[in-house]
């Protein structure tokens, strides 16, 4: 049973969820269907929580319109894309809320969950509890006037709406007030021994993966809430329960049952409950908690279900040195991908999988991808089957020549060839598909180094047989490469097949020196792969630039919009402003921040001390006009008393600007 995460249906699909989940979890089913196993892999949308409701309410439009687009959107791009799912299932389904409420009322009546009454925020004209995510107030640790009810932006520290100052709700504007409601826990903290017990049979999971779970139990599991006051969701199926919807998290996971019921009707119970069935769950980082601890103990504590038996999460794949971003759209789009490069889904499937973030984040970039196209996939994958199949039909009409007598370096070759099948599988099954490209990718360097050092060009007009023979090795090994490219690159595959002319091969079948009889005709050669030229690679380089722009451009928009409270006027007279000019400037030491200046304010010369290191080297600083603010109270920062402010303006960007006053403004002159 194998499953690949439930992606939230609020936005199209890219390079970092191919990456971390779907790509992996295709080439794992793929080997496991072409090795004759009985297998089920399923996936789907996640349409309910609040990432939904949330892109609504930015459209303003209803969450069924955003999860009816993003599901038809996400369902053809992987299509498309070859992810060979058995079902691609959502959770606005009937039959999931059937099942998912049928799951919580087994864990309510067996008495698992605590009913916990809370104190929580309500926007009283909204009528509703407000969601982390719709309280925005300001950050107790930077001062960011629109900090999360979950976590600052700004200085990225995750928060509880409650230490929050100035609490708002973004559904009406207004200050949220406490309200009491009453939720269904899971008690992680009584059930921790026994998540401890199941994560410690499972050393044998990716260092990452159990890293992470252990870290959570270190810390200590707490208390969650399987139960929410939203409008959006599975509604809870109890009577005193109106206006609650279950977690997403909770349902979430058990869409994976759900789409095994919707696929297979009565029979789904096997692939969930027999002793002898794996299930597996192909997931990135983010979700490891809920896939090692919440889900499991769910399972556990309803009973007669299986519990995952490997979790193989991968890290995160940034772009072009920057963190993957939808509302940035920094991002590779796969529906963009497939009409930028029909028909070229197997480099981008090759290339997030030789670069795959197994065991740390790991960096897409334009150029790797050009050249493991250019300098792999062509020179060296599609450069051997290809030779292969022209000298044979330059020397023999196509017709596959048998072999003579076999010189060493035919044995040689053949007893090589017998052994990477086992050892390309191996590291599938124990998820290393990074490690497994580069074995397929040695298999094609076999046949290129069979051909270069046998030259049978130079043969043909002296010794047909032994040309024969060489061609027929090199067909044999190209047959290989067919079977076994398979997972990864389920497309050349095909062209392999249609070109040798061989349909039904299996994964047994690999390896082996006589997949292709004496005299088996072949078909016209097609070539498998295409050079990507450097225009190709610029224009999508630039695209990217195009986007960064744009961000800087709206996000400077978006900045000057909020206006901070009024002030007086008496206020406002109390900042002693003053131009200013810099006599020395230098980095405080141990410090990547800070500089330290001297300041001839026109009274005195004084020391300052700012953040901008960052953005100005010290030498470029001396000289200039700056506007001072005289009277800020003095502060030591890192042990050095600074004496006022210097102003400076902060571009969309981040950078930073001077604020200068009047260039021939003199030291000292009032600035009002
Ligand atoms: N929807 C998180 C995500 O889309 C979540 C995964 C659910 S898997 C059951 O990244
Ligand atoms: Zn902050």
């Amino acid at each position: 049973m194998v499953t690949a995460a439930l992606i939230y249906a609020n936005g199209p699909i890219h390079i970092g969820h191919l990456a971390g989940c779907y790509i992996p979890a295709d080439i794992y089913v793929r080997y496991l269907r072409a090795k004759g196993e009985d297998v089920v892999f399923v996936s789907g949308t996640d349409e309910h929580g609040v990432p939904i409701t949330l892109k609504a309410r930015n459209e303003g439009v209803t969450p069924m319109e955003i999860v009816d687009r993003y599901y038809a959107m996400i369902k053809k791009s992987f299509e498309d894309f070859g992810i060979s799912f058995d079902i691609y299932s959502r959770t606005s389904n009937q039959t999931h809320h059937k099942t998912s409420s049928d799951f919580f009322i087994n864990l309510y009546e067996k008495g698992v969950f605590d009913e916990i009454e809370s104190e929580q925020y309500y926007d009283e004209s909204a009528k509703q509890f407000l969601a982390d995510r719709y309280i925005v107030g300001t950050c107790p640790n930077c001062g960011n006037e629109n900090a999360y009810g979950d976590q600052c932006e700004r200085c990225g520290t995750s928060l509880s709406p409650t230490e929050l100052k100035d609490p708002r709700s973004t559904l009406s504007g207004e200050k949220p007030v406490m309200k009491k409601t009453k939720n269904w826990y899971l008690p992680l903290d009584k059930l921790q021994p026994k998540i401890e017990k199941y994560i410690d049979q499972h050393k044998d999971w990716k260092a990452n993966v159990y890293g992470q779970c252990k870290s959570w139990l270190n810390q200590g599991l707490h208390s969650r809430a399987m139960t929410r006051d939203l409008d959006w969701g599975i509604k809870v199926p109890l009577k005193d329960a109106d206006g609650k919807v279950l977690y997403v998290w909770f349902d979430a996971p058990i869409g994976y049952i759900t789409a095994t019921q919707e696929l297979l009707g009565d029979s789904w119970e096997k692939y969930w409950k027999d002793e002898d069935t794996r299930l597996i769950h192909f997931i990135g980082k983010d979700n490891i908690v809920f896939h090692c601890i919440i889900f499991p103990i769910m399972l556990m504590e309803h009973g007669g279900y299986v519990v995952p038996d490997n979790v193989p999460a991968n890290e995160f794949m940034n772009l072009e040195g920057d963190k993957i971003s939808t509302s940035r759209n920094w991002a590779v789009w796969l529906h963009e991908y497939l009409e930028e490069f029909p028909g070229k889904q197997d480099i981008l499937r090759y290339v997030l999988t030789a670069n795959a973030p197994e065991t740390k984040d790991n960096d897409f970039t334009w150029k790797d991808f050009q050249a493991r196209n250019n300098n792999e996939l062509v020179a060296i994958f599609g450069n051997f089957v290809n030779r292969a199949v022209v000298l044979t039909h330059k020397y023999f009409e196509g017709r596959i020549p048998g072999r003579g007598r076999l010189e060493k370096i035919d044995e040689d070759t053949l007893e090589s060839l017998a052994q990477f099948p086992s050892k390309i599988g191996n590291s599938i099954g124990s998820f290393k598909f990074r490690e497994a490209t580069t074995k397929l990718m040695d298999l094609a360097r076999l046949g290129n180094k069979y051909l270069a050092d046998t030259e049978p060009w130079k043969l043909i007009k002296t010794d047909t047989e032994r040309v024969g023979t060489i061609l027929n090795i090199s067909l044999q090994i190209a047959t290989t490469l067919g079977i076994v490219s398979d997972p990864f690159l389920p497309f050349t595959n095909a062209k392999i097949k249609r070109i040798l002319n061989y349909k039904d091969l299996s994964w047994d079948n690999a390896g082996s020196p006589s997949n292709l009889a004496d005299g088996h005709q072949l078909n016209e050669p097609e070539l498998l792969f295409e050079k990507i030229e450097d225009k190709t690679i610029e224009a999508q380089i630039q695209k990217l630039m195009d986007t960064k722009k744009e961000n800087a451009e709206t996000s400077g928009d978006a900045e000057t919009s909020p206006q901070k409270e009024l002030v007086s006027y008496d206020d406002f007279m109390k900042m002693d402003l003053r131009v200013g000019e810099i006599l020395t400037a230098e980095a405080v030491p141990k410090s990547s921040k800070l500089l330290k200046f001297t300041v001839d304010t026109g009274v005195d010369k004084r020391t300052i001390v700012s953040g901008i290191a960052k953005y100005f080297k010290p030498e470029e600083m001396i000289g200039k006009k700056v506007t001072v603010l005289m009277n800020l109270a003095p502060r030591k920062i890192m042990g050095v008393e600074s004496q006022g402010m210097l102003l400076f303006a902060e571009n969309a960007d981040g950078s930073l600007k001077a604020v200068t006053p009047a260039e021939d403004g003199e030291n000292g002159a009032v600035i009002s």
